[in-house]
């Protein structure tokens, strides 16, 4: 990761745009502040890209695009159904400033976050590696995008201060078997939810609450799947797993809904 984390500052300062490509389920989680504070030393523009935002509702998006806004012009896109690639490159063009030759334009962000992916939707499919399993782009691949965009894609890399399991758990990047802290991690998880889409708590788990803490929902949870230790008292690992299990199978995520 150190080796990893010298080449994307090298891109940073290589190149004349830098694209942040953050999930569009985790935002925020998956904004890495330590690459925007290199952009910002480097003085260097940069677009955050929301990618995979045909797994997100609507009225997230737009929320999470008007607070993403502040920091930076936002682009939302989805590079599986090729929604937003072209705004994203009128959007290239338009912050880039360069005459007369090609725009080197960095692509950078977490693991796995799509930043391949992202490169093949405004170049034309398969002309970046990509892969399910993160960690999959080594080095930096260049890809000649045409109308004098060529990207420099990177690999993914998280903050110093942000390696943590939640993030981890959150993104699927270490499963259940692999996370210390599983309580913690799935408690977290209950809260994002909490926060977010209650309903689909409630209803995949079949429970009802008011103002319960995350805490009381995970055995709230344990109780309705009937993981009981001995003498009755509800096993809160098995819970936390099964809650781990569920998020990163998809199962607690709303369909998407539709994207004009
Ligand atoms: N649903 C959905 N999946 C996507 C989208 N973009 C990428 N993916 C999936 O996300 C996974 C990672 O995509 P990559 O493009 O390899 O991600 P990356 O950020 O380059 O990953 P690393 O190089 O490993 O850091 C793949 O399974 C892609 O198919 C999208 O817009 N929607
Ligand atoms: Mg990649």
């Amino acid at each position: 990761m150190a080796s990893q984390k010298l080449l994307v500052k090298d891109v940073i300062k290589k190149a004349d745009v830098l694209l942040e490509v953050v999930d569009a389920r985790f935002p925020d989680e998956t904004r890495n502040s330590e690459i925007e504070k290199d952009i910002s030393r480097e003085k260097k523009p940069f677009i955050i890209v929301l990618n995979k935002c045909d797994l997100v509702p609507k009225e997230k998006l737009e929320k999470a695009k008007s607070r993403m806004a502040k920091i930076a012009p936002a682009v939302f896109v989805s590079s599986k159904e090729r929604f937003g690639t072209t705004m994203l490159r009128h959007k290239i063009l338009e912050v880039a400033d360069i005459q007369g030759r090609d725009i080197q334009v960095g692509c950078i962000g977490y693991p796995n976050t799509g930043k391949s992916s992202v490169i093949n939707g405004v170049a034309g499919r398969g002309k970046a590696s990509t892969s399910a399993i993160s960690g999959h782009t080594k080095g930096v691949q260049i890809v000649n995008a045409g109308s004098r965009i060529v990207f420099l894609d990177t690999p993914g890399v998280f903050p110093l201060d942000e390696h943590d399991e939640y993030i981890q758990g959150l993104l699927g990047i270490k499963d259940s078997t692999h996370i210390k802290d599983q309580i913690g991690v799935a408690l977290k998880i209950i809260e994002k939810l909490v926060e977010e889409d209650r309903e689909l708590l409630e209803s995949f788990y079949k429970i009802t609450f008011t103002d319960e803490n995350s805490y009381d929902l995970l055995e709230m949870i344990g109780l309705q799947c009937n993981f009981l230790k001995k003498k009755g008292k509800i096993d809160e690992t098995r819970a936390a797993i099964r809650i781990i299990n569920d998020w990163q199978k998809g199962l607690l995520h709303r369909e998407k809904t539709d994207i004009e």
